[in-house]
């Protein structure tokens, strides 16, 4: 009996084969048109970023063109940016975001 067997767990053997998922990141862009205070909710919504942090990345994206959200595996990161383009579409907004390999 071998340690694992011992606590009544399962061993797990590395695999050098598996790699881990590749990050993907999510960017916002800026425009002329959307309001701030819209930019702010999306980033609160969809980022889980209280007010301050979205205050401060609205504002990068403003200032800058554009800023990373967040960073996740392919479909969160895809995930995400479809429900902020359809609800800023939605909200007749030109708001977007779009996804890049981190
Ligand atoms: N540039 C927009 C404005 O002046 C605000 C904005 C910020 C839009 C971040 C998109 C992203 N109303």
């Amino acid at each position: 009996r071998d340690a694992a067997q011992e606590r009544g767990t399962v061993a797990e053997v590395a695999r050098p084969e598996t790699q881990p998922p590749s990050r993907y990141a999510v960017l916002m862009l800026n425009d002329d048109f959307t309001p701030m205070d819209f930019v702010v909710e999306v980033l609160t919504r969809f980022f889980a970023m209280d007010l301050e942090k979205a205050t401060q990345i609205m504002l990068h994206v403003h200032t800058r063109g554009q800023a990373v959200c967040g960073v996740y595996t392919r479909d969160v990161a895809e995930s995400k940016v479809g429900q902020v383009n359809e609800y800023a579409r939605v909200e007749q907004h030109p708001l977007l975001c779009r996804v890049e390999k981190a």
